[in-house]
C-alpha cells in the first residue's frame, strides 16, 4: 500500500471510529440498546485496527505520524480503556455507558481534529488544547445527561481542563520567530547582459478571445492567449517591454524554468513592484540556456495565469557552424531542418487549449513536439503512431533516452517535456487527457491504459556534479488552519505555517543545498524553486537510476518524500512554492535567500 493510500486509509478509519463511539453514546443515551452495542463494537473495532495504519505510517516517516502517535494514539487508548470494559460488561441499564461511549468519541473527535485542523508538527500546546476539549465535552455531557460524578471527579476533570487550555493556548499562541522579511534584491549586474538582440513588447489587457467558436472573457497579452512565443538562439540577450493596458490588480513577467539574475524574475514584491495600468517594466536577460520554457505573471498569479497571460519561451541552439553538428544524447530532431510544434495546454473559461489541429508531415521527418502544462494540475500526454523519445523535460536535454512506444507521460503543472521521433509513413497524434491535440493524419488510439513512463529510472546514469551537501532543509506540505492573518483561513502549509509566515530558507552562495521534500496531504502539490534547476536526488527512498533530472517542477504526490538539490549559484530572493497556483495564494510559498 502507497502511504498516499495509508494516509487516506487511516483518515476514513478515524473518522468510522469517532462516528461509532458518537453514535453508539447518543444510542445508549436514548436507551437503545442494540444499536448502541453494535455501534459501539464498530468503534472499538476501528479504534484497534487504526494502531496498524498509524504504525504503518510511523515506518514511512516520522513527518506522516508524529501527532497520531503523540496524540490520537493516547487519546485512542483512553477511549478503548474507559468505553471498552463498559462495552463488554454489556450493562442492564445501557444509558449508563453514554458518558463513557461519548468520552471516546471525543477523544477521536479530538484527534482527527489536531490532524486535519493542525498537522505538522506536533506541538504540546495542540495536544493541551484537544485535552481540554475532550474533558470539557465530557464534563458538559455529564451534566447534560443528568447523571452525577462524585465531586472529586467533577473538580478534577475542571482542574485538567482549565489547565490544558490555558497551558494549550499559551504555548499555541506563543508567536514563533518571526520571519525575516524577504527584502528587495537590487541586481545591478542585470543590465549588464549586452546589447539587446531580440525585441519583444507585451502588452497586457482584457480580451475577448475566441476559443472552440466560443468567445471567452480573457486577460491576454497582445490580445491573444495564449501570448506571443518568444524565440531566441542561445547567446542571445532578450529584452522584453511589459507594458499593462488595463489590469487594475498589476501584471508582471516571471520566466517559468530560466534562471534568470533575481532582478528580472518577475515576482511582485520580492523582485518587483507590480506593472499597475499604464506603467511598464523592461525585462532583460541573456538567453543562456536552451530549451522550452514559459512565461507567465506573477501578480495575483492564481487568477492571471488561468485568465491567460501566459506565453512560451523557446531558446534553440545555436547553428552548427560547418560540417556534421556535434549530436547530444536526444538530440535527434534538429530543429533546423524538422518539424518543431509547440503545445502549450491551458484550461481557458473551461475550454482545452490548444484547440486540435492535423498537419501532414512528410515520413522520414525528425519532429520535436514540445509539451507544456501552464495549467495548475497535472496532465497526461501519449503520443500514439510511432515510437518516440523524451529528449528533454524542463528545458534539459535528457542522457540516452531510449525509445518509447505506447507510454504516457504525466507532465506536472508548470512542467514541460520534449518528445522526438521520426514521422512515421503513417498518421502520428497526441493525445492530452484523451483529446487528440496534434496530429499528422487520422488516428484512432486508446490510450487510457498505456503505462506512464516514470523519469527517474528512463536513460542512462550519471554520477552526480557533488559528492557533499553543505546545507539541508525539509518541506513538509500539509493543510492547518491558519490564524495568524486578518481572516482565519484553512491553508496550505509547509512545515506548519503559511505565507508569509514559512520561515526563508537562508543559503550561502557557493553552497550545495539539500531539499527533502514530504507530503502529508491529500493534494497533489507541484513544487517549483524560481532561479535554479534542482537535481533528483530520490523519491521515496529510491535514489535515480536513469538520466540525472534537473528539474525546476516536479510532482510531489500524496505521501511522496523527494529528496533534491540545486548548486546555490544565483544569488537573491527566491519564491520556492507549490505551483498549483491556488495552493501557492493559499499559503503554499515561502522564500528562499543568500546571505
Ligand atoms: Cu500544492
Amino acid at each position: 500500500m502507497s502511504v498516499g493510500s495509508l494516509l487516506v486509509a487511516d483518515l476514513v478509519i478515524a473518522v468510522l471510529a469517532a462516528a461509532g463511539w458518537l453514535g453508539g453514546g447518543a444510542a445508549s443515551a436514548a436507551r437503545r440498546r442494540r444499536p448502541a452495542l453494535g455501534l459501539a463494537a464498530f468503534a472499538l473495532l476501528t479504534t484497534v485496527a487504526r494502531a496498524v495504519t498509524i504504525t504503518a505510517l510511523a515506518r514511512a516517516g516520522w513527518w506522516f505520524a508524529a501527532e497520531k502517535v503523540l496524540i490520537a494514539a493516547p487519546l485512542s487508548v483512553a477511549a478503548v480503556v474507559v468505553a471498552g470494559p463498559r462495552l463488554l460488561r454489556a450493562p442492564a441499564d445501557i444509558r449508563s455507558a453514554a458518558v463513557p461511549l461519548l468520552f471516546a468519541g471525543y477523544a477521536e473527535v479530538g484527534a482527527l481534529l489536531v490532524t486535519v485542523l493542525h498537522g505538522y508538527p506536533v506541538s504540546a500546546g495542540v495536544g493541551l488544547l484537544a485535552v481540554a476539549g475532550v474533558v470539557t465535552a465530557t464534563g458538559v455531557t455529564w451534566r447534560v445527561l443528568g447523571a452525577r460524578p462524585s465531586g472529586t471527579v467533577s473538580r478534577t476533570a475542571v482542574a485538567v481542563a482549565v489547565a490544558a487550555l490555558v497551558t494549550g493556548t499559551g504555548l499555541v499562541v506563543t508567536p514563533a520567530a518571526a520571519p525575516a522579511v524577504p527584502h528587495r534584491h537590487d541586481d545591478a549586474a542585470a543590465g549588464a547582459v549586452g546589447e539587446p538582440t531580440r525585441r519583444f513588447t507585451l502588452t497586457a489587457g482584457t480580451a475577448t478571445v475566441g476559443v472552440s467558436g466560443r468567445n471567452v472573457a480573457a486577460w491576454a497579452f497582445n490580445g491573444q492567449v495564449p501570448g506571443p512565443e518568444l524565440t531566441a538562439t542561445v547567446g542571445d540577450v532578450l529584452e522584453v517591454t511589459l507594458r499593462n493596458r488595463d489590469i487594475g490588480r498589476g501584471v508582471t513577467l516571471h520566466w517559468h524554468g530560466y534562471d534568470v539574475p533575481n532582478s528580472q524574475d518577475g515576482v511582485p514584491g520580492m523582485t518587483q513592484d507590480a506593472v499597475l495600468p499604464g506603467q511598464e517594466f523592461v525585462y532583460r536577460f541573456r538567453a543562456d540556456q536552451v530549451g522550452t520554457y514559459w512565461y507567465h505573471t506573477h501578480a495575483v498569479s492564481d487568477v492571471g495565469v488561468r485568465m491567460g497571460l501566459y506565453g512560451v519561451l523557446l531558446v534553440r541552439p545555436a547553428p552548427a557552424t560547418g560540417g556534421a553538428s556535434a549530436s547530444t544524447d536526444g538530440a535527434d530532431a534538429t530543429t533546423a531542418t524538422g518539424v518543431d510544434v509547440t503545445v502549450p495546454v491551458h484550461t481557458l473559461a473551461g475550454v482545452p487549449l490548444p484547440e486540435s489541429r492535423t498537419e501532414p508531415v512528410a515520413a522520414g521527418t525528425p519532429v520535436r513536439l514540445r509539451l507544456i502544462n501552464t495549467d495548475s494540475t497535472t496532465h497526461r500526454y501519449a503520443l500514439a503512431g510511432t515510437p518516440f523519445r523524451v529528449a528533454a523535460i524542463d528545458g534539459y536535454d535528457l542522457r540516452g533516452p531510449t525509445p518509447l512506444a505506447d507510454t504516457a507521460v504525466l507532465i506536472p503543472a508548470g512542467g514541460r517535456y520534449d518528445l522526438v521521433f521520426t514521422a512515421p509513413a503513417t498518421p502520428v497524434a497526441l493525445f492530452v487527457d484523451g483529446r487528440a491535440v496534434y496530429s499528422t493524419g487520422a488516428v484512432s488510439a486508446e490510450t487510457r491504459a498505456w503505462p506512464v513512463l516514470d523519469p527517474l529510472t528512463y536513460g542512462a546514469a550519471a554520477p552526480a556534479p557533488w559528492s557533499r551537501v553543505d546545507r539541508e532543509f525539509t518541506l513538509v506540505l500539509d493543510r492547518g488552519l491558519d490564524l495568524r492573518g486578518l481572516l482565519p483561513r484553512y491553508a496550505h502549509t509547509v512545515n506548519g505555517a503559511a505565507d508569509p509566515d514559512i520561515p526563508p530558507q537562508v543559503v550561502r552562495q557557493g553552497e550545495v543545498v539539500g531539499f527533502t521534500i514530504v507530503n502529508r496531504s491529500l493534494f497533489v502539490h507541484p513544487w517549483h524553486l524560481h532561479g535554479h534547476h534542482v537535481l533528483v536526488l530520490s523519491r521515496n527512498g529510491r535514489p535515480v537510476t536513469g538520466s540525472p533530472l534537473w528539474l525546476d517542477s516536479f510532482d510531489v504526490l500524496p505521501g511522496d518524500v523527494w529528496k533534491v538539490a540545486f548548486l546555490a549559484d544565483n544569488p537573491g530572493t527566491w519564491a520556492n512554492h507549490c505551483h498549483n497556483l491556488p495552493h501557492a495564494d493559499a499559503g503554499m510559498m515561502l522564500h528562499l535567500m543568500y546571505s
